[in-house]
């Protein structure tokens, strides 16, 4: 056996089913070895940030690390972007990167990279294996690391991946989480019955069932709103879950949203900030004035800390259908006439079906989907947690793999879905149930849109060439068609939801064009 082997072997042993991966010469050793030692099912990216992508989206879904193998630094700085994504998601990713053997690296060659230089950016947890028997020991800590919900990255050079071990021992994962304060959540119970107005902010793991659940729960004891970042990285929501509001993007609307609390009290979740520095508008949304409680640090179980908390606080243990949870379903009417953003969310809401994926990469299209007033039948939603464009169609493509019998949506703008547009190409060599719906408006809306908020001339010759997408038009269905894909566009909103019943029924990956006015 040698370490490539070990590698893949403790892998399998901590779980990890599935590999997305673009290889080179660096990992061939671990290729060879995903074939030596079943277990694992490898799919191939045709670019690196459909790999970690595709790892963060499956990561999402089944709260357990998937592993991206990479090719040396280049390949990961290829896959950087959405690690950035899967970091602000808080998912689980198990990377693996090769590098040049020990030999060999001082021999400067061409591919040659600060890797760990690399990874320091978007990992919680790095090292470079030193041998192969590290390996076992090296990939149990990383996955341990990255089921806290984080990007783990192991670099093994290729003489550790090549070099005989046998007599070699596997390690066994070590404790996923540190243990509660149960004192310092007993503290906050009682601080929390004596504050009138308290937002309970919720984020990472707290968005799953359970998470909601428990919080409906606090719901109970004291009165509180449920707030969620503004691109949670998974959110389930649906019948039976209490109703939890994302803060707006726009720091006016965030900070007007926010300022009716004395207290937040953020489990799982980050102080919310503004996306950007705008001149004369502060940083934080949340005033000095307002309290500030951390339930728990991102080391320990969110969950467990609500549910700790629930009970704190002598809540119910179990919910009946009360008035701050969300009913039946109650879909909106399919609309009509030429389609708009407004009415591509209508058809959306009217259409999807039970436990749908939505992964939202839909930047401007999508802003009035989350605020359908009725709740709709259970779903999860998935959006672009780092603001690092390009992760829509790879998540979705892992999001897909992770849950074969689930429909996955796309929610996909136009630019974004560029940027890691292969991703197409892996939905159908994998006949994955993936539809993605195109949000064409033919430009970088969102900028424009911050362009004249910023009272910047959006008209010049330079700021149209960088911000619309025209002359040529981009050929969407062709494109789709090329990578394997059947594609339609449609303008109506009944054209609309006549392709996507259509996408919905047949198996396979569909892209519909939305053609918005
Ligand atoms: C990796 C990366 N590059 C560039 C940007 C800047 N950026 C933010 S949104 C956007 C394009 C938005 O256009 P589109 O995806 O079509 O959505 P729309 O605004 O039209 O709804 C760009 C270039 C970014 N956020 N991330
Ligand atoms: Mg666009």
């Amino acid at each position: 056996m040698n370490g490539a082997e070990l590698l893949i072997r403790t892998a399998i042993g901590a779980g990890v089913k599935v590999c997305f991966a673009n290889p080179g010469t660096t990992e061939l050793p671990i290729v060879a070895a995903l074939d030596r030692v079943p277990g694992i099912k490898a799919y191939l990216g045709l670019v690196e940030g459909v790999c970690t992508g595709a790892a963060d989206g499956y990561g999402r879904m089944v709260d357990k690390p998937a592993m991206a193998l990479l090719h040396l630094g280049p390949g990961f700085a290829n896959g950087i972007a959405n690690l950035h994504n899967a970091r602000r998601a808080k998912s689980p990713v198990l990377n693996v990167i090769g590098d040049h053997a020990t030999w060999h690296r001082d021999a400067d060659p061409p591919l040659a990279m600060d890797i760990e230089g690399l990874a320091r950016t978007v990992s919680g947890w790095w090292r470079t294996s030193k041998a192969a028997l590290d390996i076992p020991a090296d990939l149990a800590d990383a996955v341990t690391s990255a089921r806290l919900g984080q990007v783990a990255t192991l670099i093994v050079p290729n003489d550790c991946q090549l070099a005989e071990c046998d007599g070699h021992r596997m390690k066994e994962l070590g404790r996923t989480f540190d243990p509660l304060e149960p004192n310092s959540i007993k503290t906050i119970a009682s601080r929390l019955k004596t504050i009138r107005k308290v937002a309970l902010m919720l984020g990472g793991r707290a968005l799953r069932r359970p998470g909601l659940e428990d919080a409906a729960r606090i719901q109970k004891s004291i009165e509180c709103d449920l707030l969620a970042p503004t691109l949670p990285g998974y959110m389930e929501r649906g019948p039976g879950l209490p109703n939890v509001e994302r803060v707006p993007y726009f720091p006016e609307r965030a900070v007007d949203r926010v300022s009716r609390y004395e207290a937040v009290l953020f489990a799982g979740a980050p102080e919310p900030v503004t996306f950007f520095g705008y001149p004369g508008v502060r940083s934080r949304i949340l005033a000095d004035d307002q309290e500030k409680i951390v339930l728990c640090t991102d080391r320990q179980d969110v969950v467990e800390a609500l549910d700790y908390l629930a009970d704190a606080l002598g809540a119910p243990s179990v919910l009946t259908l009360g008035d701050r949870l969300l009913a039946k379903p109650n879909r909106p009417e399919i609309p009509a006439g030429e389609l708009t953003a407004e009415k591509a969310c209508l058809t959306l809401a009217a259409l999807q079906p039970e436990d749908a994926i939505i992964v939202d990469e839909s930047i401007t299209t999508g802003l009035s989907y989350f605020l359908l007033p009725s709740p709709l039948p259970a779903h999860t939603v998935m959006n672009v947690s780092g603001g690092s464009i390009g992760q829509g169609m790879p998540c979705a493509t892992g999001a897909a793999i992770a849950c074969p019998e689930r429909p996955v949506i796309n929610l996909q703008a136009d630019g974004s879905g560029l940027y890691t547009v292969q991703a197409l190409w892996t939905q159908a060599r994998e006949g994955l149930n993936i539809t993605t719906l195109i949000c064409s408006n033919r430009s970088y809306r969102i900028l424009q849109m911050e362009l004249s908020r910023s009272g910047i001339e959006t008209n010049g010759p330079n700021a149209r060439a960088l911000t619309e997408l025209t002359n040529p038009s981009i050929e969407w269905v062709k494109i789709a068609q090329g990578f394997g894909v059947p594609g339609a566009t449609v303008s109506r909103a009944e054209d609309l939801a006549r392709e996507l019943s259509k996408a919905l029924t047949e198996p396979g990956p569909h892209l519909i064009e939305m053609f918005l006015t």
